[in-house]
C-alpha cells in the first residue's frame, strides 16, 4: 500500500457492528464480560481501547513498523523509552533538540534517577563513537533538530549504534513519516509528537511510538499499561481523522515551506535561515540522502540582531500566530529562547548556536501570498 492510501486505510475496517465507516468513539472505561476470563479482547481502556488500538495500527503502518503505541503527549511517548532503562545507565543524544525533552532527560532522568546523559554534536555520525560504552543503553536522535534544522545521518548512526547492541531512537516529529521512516534506515524505535503534524490541526495533545522488535513491545507495551499515559478515545478519533491528510497536508509545508525560506534568503533584512533544503544548509545532502522532501520548519535570524527588532517582528505577524507548537495546518512563529527551549540554561543554549533572536516558523498551509506578504509587512 503507497502512503496515501495508508493514511487513509491502514488498520481501519467500517465498524462491525454498524459499517459506520469512522471509527467510534469508545468512550468507555471497561468493558461487561461473559464469564471470569470471558471477553472480547477488551478489559479495561488503559490496557486496550478499540479506537486507540485502530489508532495504533495506522500508526505502525505510517513507519512500517509491527508495532505502534499511542500516548498521552509526545512527552510521555519518550518518557516510556526512558522508562526502559535502569539507574547507572548511560544514554548519548544530540545536543540540539526540543527544549522539554531535554529537561526531561536532565530534571528528572540525570538528576532523580542516576542516569548520565551525554549531550553530542552529531552532525557527524562518528562523533558519537567516543561516549558509547558498557553503560550505553540508547542513542536518541532528532532530526531535523527543533529549533536549528540540523540533519543527522540516521544509517550512520544506526550502523555504530548496532554493532554496539544499543537502542536507537529517533524523534522524527519534524520530518513525519512522509518525509522520513527511521526504521527502514536502521532505527529501533520512532517517536512522534503527534501534537504536531500527525493530527495536524492544533486541536490535540498526543505522542506515538513505532518499532518492530517483539521484545521491545513487550517492554514498551508493560510501560503504557503500567505507567498510565494513555490518550482519550476522543483524542485517538482526532488523531485518525487528521493523519487521514497528512500526505496532502506535507506537500503544501513543503512547497510553501520552499518559498518562505527562499524569500527569506533574499530578504536585505534577514541574517541566517535555517532551512533544510537550501543547497547552503550544511548537511543539506543528508535530507537529499534520507527525506523524500525538506518540509515547513523555517528559522532565521535578522540582520539587526538585536531582541527589540526580533519582539517588533515577532510581534507584527498579522497571519502567523504567535505561540508554541507547531505541524498544524496554520501558521505560527515561536520564539525558542523564551517559550520552547526555555528550560535550557542561557549560555548552553548559545553553545548551541540557539541566540535568544532566532525566530522559528511553522510554515502552514495557507496561500503563499498572504504568508510572504505578511513576512514583508512585518520584516519592514
Ligand atoms: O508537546 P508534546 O506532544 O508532549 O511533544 C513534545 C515534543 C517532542 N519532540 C519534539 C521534536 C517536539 O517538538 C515536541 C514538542 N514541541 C513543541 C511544543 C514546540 O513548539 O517545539
Amino acid at each position: 500500500m503507497k502512503f496515501g492510501t495508508k493514511v487513509l486505510h491502514a488498520g481501519i475496517e467500517p465498524d462491525p457492528s454498524t459499517g459506520a465507516i469512522m471509527t467510534p468513539i469508545f468512550q468507555t472505561s471497561t468493558y461487561v464480560q461473559e464469564g471470569i476470563g470471558k471477553h472480547k479482547g477488551f478489559e479495561y481502556s488503559r490496557t486496550h481501547n478499540p479506537t486507540r488500538q485502530v489508532l495504533e495500527r495506522n500508526f505502525a503502518a505510517l513507519e512500517n513498523a509491527q508495532y505502534g503505541l499511542a500516548f498521552a503527549s509526545g512527552m510521555s511517548a519518550t518518557d516510556t523509552v526512558m522508562r526502559l532503562l535502569k539507574a547507572g545507565d548511560e544514554v548519548v543524544a544530540c545536543h540540539d533538540m526540543y527544549g522539554g525533552t531535554y529537561r526531561l532527560f536532565n530534571r528528572i532522568y540525570a538528576e532523580n534517577f542516576g542516569i548520565k546523559i551525554h549531550y553530542v554534536d552529531m552532525s557527524k555520525a562518528e562523533n558519537i563513537v567516543p561516549y558509547l560504552n558498557d553503560k550505553t543503553k540508547l542513542v536518541w536522535v532528532e532530526t531535523p533538530t527543533n529549533p536549528l534544522l540540523n540533519l543527522i545521518d540516521i544509517q550512520a548512526v544506526a550502523q555504530i549504534t548496532k554493532a554496539k547492541n544499543v537502542w536507537l531512537c529517533v524523534d522524527n516529529t519534524f520530518a513525519t513519516p512522509f518525509l522520513q521512516n527511521p526504521l527502514d534506515l536502521g532505527a529501533d524505535i520512532v517517536m512522534h509528537s503527534a501534537t504536531k503534524y500527525l493530527g495536524g490541526h492544533s486541536d490535540v495533545v498526543m505522542g506515538a511510538l513505532m518499532y518492530n522488535s517483539p521484545d521491545l513491545h513487550q517492554r514498551l507495551a508493560f510501560i503504557q499499561n503500567s505507567a498510565g499515559a494513555v490518550p482519550s478515545p476522543h483524542d485517538c478519533f482526532l488523531v485518525l481523522r487528521g493523519v487521514k491528510t497528512l500526505h496532502i497536508r506535507m506537500e503544501r509545508h513543503s512547497q510553501n515551506g520552499k518559498a518562505v525560506a527562499e524569500y527569506l534568503q533574499n530578504h536585505p533584512k534577514v541574517g541566517k535561515v535555517f532551512w533544510i533544503g537550501l543547497p547552503t544548509h550544511p548537511n543539506h545532502d543528508i535530507a537529499r540522502k534520507q527525506m523524500r522532501d525538506f518540509g515547513g520548519m523555517v528559522s532565521f535570524t535578522l540582520k539587526n540582531d538585536s531582541m527589540e527588532e526580533a519582539i517588533r517582528v515577532m510581534e507584527s505577524f498579522e497571519v502567523f500566530s504567535l505561540g508554541e507548537s507547531l505541524g498544524g495546518v496554520e501558521s505560527l512563529c515561536t520564539h525558542p529562547a523564551t517559550m520552547t527551549h526555555a528550560a535550557i540554561p542561557k549560555a548552553e543554549r548559545e553553545a548551541r548556536g540557539l541566540t535568544d533572536t532566532l525566530i522559528r516558523l511553522s510554515v502552514g498551509i495557507e496561500d503563499i501570498e498572504d504568508l510572504l506578504a505578511d513576512l514583508a509587512q512585518a520584516i519592514g
